[in-house]
């Protein structure tokens, strides 16, 4: 025996936190590019694992942020928010997976509940302690806009070029929330009851009020985001029966979400840059 031992070179085992602001953020150019292939995406950026897993290297991330997409028929949208979205988490030093919700043909779509269903598998599937649900086709223009939770539930797209960079009411709750798993839980998810276009974002943001939390919204300069100007999708029409819904969420927010949330898994399939859960969530009762 030579009596040697192999000693790494970091003899805790451990890695470092990762600083509490990631180093050479920066604003940045985007634009919508129709023609991105996935094959191109996937070269360019080595590091995602399977199911769209990223990790920092070298440091330990503060929060695991699972990003929960509502899906259906947007594909080209899909491709540039994952062409922008991977270089930009792998910049704020993000550990965070991205979960696809799609809803299945041929029922009205339902938003929130694809949100709930994306908080409930995304948890089952890693140790997530942050949920970002965002739109498919909102971009942030500026890495400083950190994809993390903080102490009160946050509103991300408050500086939309859409509404030309400000907040178009103060109230607005719609496209990207972050929410820690105690806050979301707290306010029983999102609506199901929300089905077609407009509202669930409202209601959500009652639920938050009902509880005392407050809201944040990151500073008007660096929230600078794009949304891919679109058509109201078919399957998506506004039913007008929103406003009551919105009026009563206080009444209603213990017995409608999380804990009455049901639905039929049609498949989960792990694509290389992200999760695709296709689902069946039922139609309106
Ligand atoms: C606003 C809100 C959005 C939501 C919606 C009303 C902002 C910036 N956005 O967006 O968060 O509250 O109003 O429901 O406030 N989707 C599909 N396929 C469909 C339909 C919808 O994938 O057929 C998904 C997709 O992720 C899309 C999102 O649902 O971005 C919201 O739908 P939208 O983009 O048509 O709604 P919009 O732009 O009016
Ligand atoms: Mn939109």
């Amino acid at each position: 025996k030579s009596g040697k031992m192999f000693v790494p070179s970091n003899t805790s085992g451990e890695i470092p936190d990762c600083p509490e602001i990631p180093p050479d953020l920066s604003p940045l150019n985007v634009h919508y590019i129709p023609n991105i292939t996935y094959i191109k995406i996937v070269s360019q950026n080595p590091n995602v694992g399977p199911g769209g897993h990223g990790k920092p290297e070298g440091c330990k991330a503060r929060q695991k942020v699972a990003l929960i997409i509502p899906f259906r028929d947007r594909d080209s949208h899909l491709r540039n928010w994952l062409y922008y979205m991977h270089p930009f988490l792998k910049a704020q030093q993000a550990d965070y997976g991205i979960y696809v919700v799609e809803q299945s043909e041929g029922s009205m779509f339902n938003r929130a509940k694809l949100m709930n269903v994306g908080y409930v598998l995304a948890s089952n599937d890693y140790d997530y302690n942050c949920f970002i649900f965002t739109d498919v086709d909102i971009i942030p223009m500026d890495q400083r806009n950190l994809y993390r939770c903080s102490s009160n539930p946050k509103h991300m797209a408050n500086a939309l070029d859409k509404f030309n960079f400000i907040l178009p009411y103060p109230n607005l709750f719609g496209g990207i929330v972050a929410f820690t798993k105690e806050q979301f839980t707290k306010v029983n998810g999102f609506s199901n009851m929300f089905w077609g276009w407009g509202g669930e974002d409202d209601e959500l943001y009652q639920r938050v009020v009902a509880v005392g939390m407050k809201v944040e919204r990151p500073d008007l300069i660096i929230a600078r985001a794009r949304m891919i100007s679109h058509n109201r999708d078919a399957g998506n029409e506004e039913t007008g029966k929103s406003v009551h819904l919105i009026f009563k969420a206080s009444q209603r927010m213990y017995k409608d979400g999380l804990n009455t949330l049901n639905y039929t898994i049609i498949g989960i399939t792990g694509h290389k840059l992200f999760t695709k859960i296709t689902v069946d969530v039922g139609t309106e009762q």
